[in-house]
């Protein structure tokens, strides 16, 4: 397969230096803006996006393999029940469904994907933020980070999703188990998700800090800082 989205073995030293590098010039040079914004009540597409059949992968190129028997997520940081759970206290948990739409900022969007899994508002039930928790921290199995306010994780249809479709979600998509805040930028989805930190004060992760908005909502077409 030349196609190297999909073919994870390639992407390892300068294969993923490559790719980063690529992704830092289009955040540069400000690559797909259109300068519009939209309403996701009066418009379905973002501006700039085009919609997709497929699902792509996009990652850092290491997809990391979690033995389950050795998988935890650790939620921390300013919550009055910090936990870390294991795969089997993870399935423990309320799962629900919830269909979304997905954008990506190389502006490809996928309609109507069924997510099943722990709903946000089911893990903040239970964990119960601090006041002074304003933002959230994801950290992954394969050393990616991101950042989103409270507020935005906090949103009805966010989830950690252990599902896609029916079936178990594939380790190249995220598997076991990412985050899915689908009114942001898929970048803030983190894959793989390892620790979820609540924290008072921001801390952009990994690709906010090359040159992509802290913030990324594709409605106001924040694909990039300045
Ligand atoms: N852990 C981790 N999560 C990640 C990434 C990554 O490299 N590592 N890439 C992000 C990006 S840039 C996108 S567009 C989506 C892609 O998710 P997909 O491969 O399932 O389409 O995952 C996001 N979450
Ligand atoms: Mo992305």
């Amino acid at each position: 397969m030349a196609d190297e989205h999909n073919d994870p073995g390639q992407r390892t030293g300068p294969f993923r230096e490559k790719l980063i590098r690529r992704k830092q010039e289009w955040a540069a040079q400000g690559r797909l803006l259109t300068g519009r914004t939209a309403r996701p009540e009066t418009e379905r597409l973002p501006p700039g996006q085009r919609e997709v059949k497929t699902w792509p992968v996009l990652d850092l190129g290491a997809q990391p393999n979690i033995d389950l028997k050795l998988w935890r997520l650790t939620i921390d940081g300013l919550v009055e029940n910090p936990l870390t759970l294991d795969w089997q206290k993870f399935a423990d948990l309320p799962h629900s469904d919830a269909t979304s739409d997905i954008h990506c900022v190389t502006a490809w969007s996928r309609y109507d994907n069924r997510w099943r899994g722990v709903l946000v508002s089911d893990l903040l039930a239970l964990v119960r933020s601090k006041p002074e928790a304003r933002f959230v921290l994801f950290q992954s199995y394969d050393t990616y980070t991101t950042n989103l306010p409270l507020a935005e994780f906090a949103v009805p249809d966010a989830l950690l999703a252990t599902h896609w479709e029916g079936e178990p979600l594939t380790v190249e998509h995220g598997g076991p188990l990412r985050v899915v805040v689908p009114q942001l930028y898929f970048w803030k989805s983190a894959k793989w998700v390892k620790k979820i930190t609540f924290v008072a004060e921001d801390q952009p992760g990994f690709w906010e800090v090359r040159g992509y908005h802290n913030h990324g909502d594709p409605w106001e077409e924040e694909r990039y800082s300045e």
